[in-house]
């Protein structure tokens, strides 16, 4: 195998169509007065506004009206980078005032839409406040500013051998607090959990200005309702988070991955089973990645990991990762398991590489972790990232290939390419529909709301890990109960009784 080592490249914006939600009568439009407001409590380069005496052009701002897919595009006309958190307060009491609507950005990475301005809100971008606050090498517990990176925090506790508990592909710019408003799943969440368990704290500026302070950093903490679990994966519509208090695990003696090639997709559930029941607690990662995705992979250059002979017998691959404190122990138990696998009497894979080094290590996490960004070379993506039981992935993926070519758009013309790849560990499957000149009605027309008809008869979930944004909210009830619905509603109500904070996203 070819030791390449690839890093998260940064991030590049491009522009498709405008969403459009309606119900935003209620909201003002800001003037030259709001904006010579925020220049007076903001520092003269937090502003950015496309009105007033000091105005930058929309070229200027585009950046922050435009989603990572190129698939959202805002129509902000003022962009604020606070640098404190009282800064943010006095923003919101402004805009509580004004009834102008809010739209928090993080990173810009999220993949649902739900970080852009869609009708004439401001973005409120956290960038600028990305200080560490604290961190307790014993405990583990970091607090930090809401608009550090999220890479920049595991460089951070890196020293002190201690690592962030989850791991993203978007590592690079997305942000702590879109990573904890968006509840962020990731590729460590098998090992340690999501971000209600190791989130201590947060401190967030809600709807009316108020600063809620509730960044503890203790491990147990029973008075009553655990208000920070209600901002999580909120994503943005309940406050703005400014503050993060989260738990570090200690970094893993020795990492091991292994890469296997399945000659079919039902062996995808078993192969977890006997995995999980050999590796025990040093499995850390079960990754899923089909055919079709791991070819485009290597079309995009990443490293060749199975020859031709092998992958003529291969439908599937399916990456493991172990981490633990004792190298020999952890080597030895992937050695046994691969030569298990391999000389079973009806053998669940094709064949498998383990990584020998550090660069081989990282070359097979890049071609998982790169998918996102071959996907966006290959055309326009119509992400669904869905819940579904593990030994239906497959079929989910091919159901909807059937359903474009029963209405003539799977092809070069269309649709080039349906794809599966996920963190099987977690029931977690990302299905990518690949519009190869540009996304267009008919194809939206024939996966929607096909594709949340299918997950709801597996009692499945619409959004497993990227949030609603404002691609899914209409989609809400096919995961969530009528009942369910009106008691977010009732909470929405509660914390935002004006709606200004991100309007339009998550609740239909
Ligand atoms: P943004 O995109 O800026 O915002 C996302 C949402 O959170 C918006 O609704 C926004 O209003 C809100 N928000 C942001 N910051 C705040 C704040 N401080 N206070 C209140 N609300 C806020 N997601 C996963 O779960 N798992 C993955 O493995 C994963 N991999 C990805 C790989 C790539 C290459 C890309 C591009 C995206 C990936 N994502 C993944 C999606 C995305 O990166 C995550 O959802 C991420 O957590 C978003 O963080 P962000 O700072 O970019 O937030
Ligand atoms: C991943 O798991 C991310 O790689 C992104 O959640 C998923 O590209 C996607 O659809
Ligand atoms: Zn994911």
């Amino acid at each position: 195998m070819l030791s390449l080592c690839r890093v998260v490249r940064p991030l590049a914006f491009r522009a498709r169509r405008c969403a459009h939600n309606p119900a935003f009568s209620h909201l003002n439009t800001v003037t030259e007065e709001d904006v010579a407001h925020f220049s007076n409590i903001l520092a003269p380069s937090s502003v950015f506004s496309t009105i007033g005496s000091n105005s930058v052009s929309s070229n200027d701002i585009a950046t922050y009206n435009v989603d990572w897919m190129g698939k959202y595009y805002g129509k902000a006309t003022t962009v604020l980078r606070p640098r404190s958190t009282a800064e943010v307060s006095e923003i919101v009491k402004w805009c509580a005032k004004r009834k102008i609507g809010i739209v928090p950005q993080g990173g810009n990475t999220g993949l649902v839409g739900g970080s852009i301005s869609l009708d004439k809100e401001i973005v409120l971008s956290l960038g600028a406040m990305s200080k560490v606050r604290s961190f307790d090498p014993v405990s583990g517990i970091l607090v930090a500013d809401a608009g550090c990176i999220l890479q920049s925090l595991s460089e951070y506790v890196a020293p002190h051998n201690h690592i962030m508990p989850l791991d993203l592909g978007a590592k690079g710019s997305c942000q702590i607090g879109g990573n904890v408003s968006t509840n962020a799943g990731g590729l460590r969440l098998l090992r340690y959990g999501t971000l209600h368990g190791t989130v201590l704290g947060l401190e967030v500026v809600l709807p009316d200005g108020t600063i809620l302070d509730q960044l503890s950093t203790l491990r147990k903490d029973n008075t009553g309702y655990d208000m920070k679990q209600l901002f999580i994966g909120a994503e943005g519509t309940l406050g703005v988070v400014t503050g993060v208090s989260i738990l570090t695990p200690p970094a893993p003696q020795a990492s091991h991955n292994v890469m296997l090639a399945l000659p079919r997709y039902d062996n995808v559930l078993p192969l977890f089973q006997t995995v999980r029941r050999q590796l025990g607690e040093i499995l850390s990662s079960f990754e899923y990645i089909d055919r079709t995705a791991y070819d485009m992979a290597i079309d995009h250059g990443h490293s060749r990991i199975f020859n031709e002979e092998e992958l003529k017998s291969t439908q599937c691959f399916v990456l493991v990762e172990t981490s633990g404190s004792n190298k020999e122990h952890d080597e030895q138990k992937l050695t046994e398991l691969l030569e298990s696998l391999l000389t079973a009497a009806k053998p669940l894979i094709v064949t498998g590489t383990l990584s020998q080094s550090a660069a081989q290590f990282a070359s097979l996490w890049a071609l998982r972790e790169g998918l996102t960004e071959a996907v966006q070379k290959e055309g326009k993506p119509y992400k669904y990232d869905i819940s579904v039981p593990i030994a239906d992935f497959q079929r989910v993926v091919d159901v909807l290939r059937d359903q474009l070519k029963s209405r003539g758009l799977y092809g070069d013309h269309a649709v080039s390419k349906v794809m599966g790849y996920g963190h099987v560990g977690d029931g977690n499957l990302h299905i990518n529909v690949i519009a190869k000149h540009g996304y267009a009605p008919e194809i939206e027309q024939a996966l929607e709301p096909f594709i949340y008809e299918v997950v709801a008869s597996l009692n499945g979930s619409v959004s497993a890990e990227h949030g609603l944004g404002s691609m899914k909210p209409h989609a809400l009830h096919y995961s969530k109960s009528n009942v369910s619905i009106d008691w977010m509603r009732k909470i929405k109500g509660t914390f935002d009784p004006l709606n200004i904070m991100n309007p339009g996203k998550v609740l239909p």
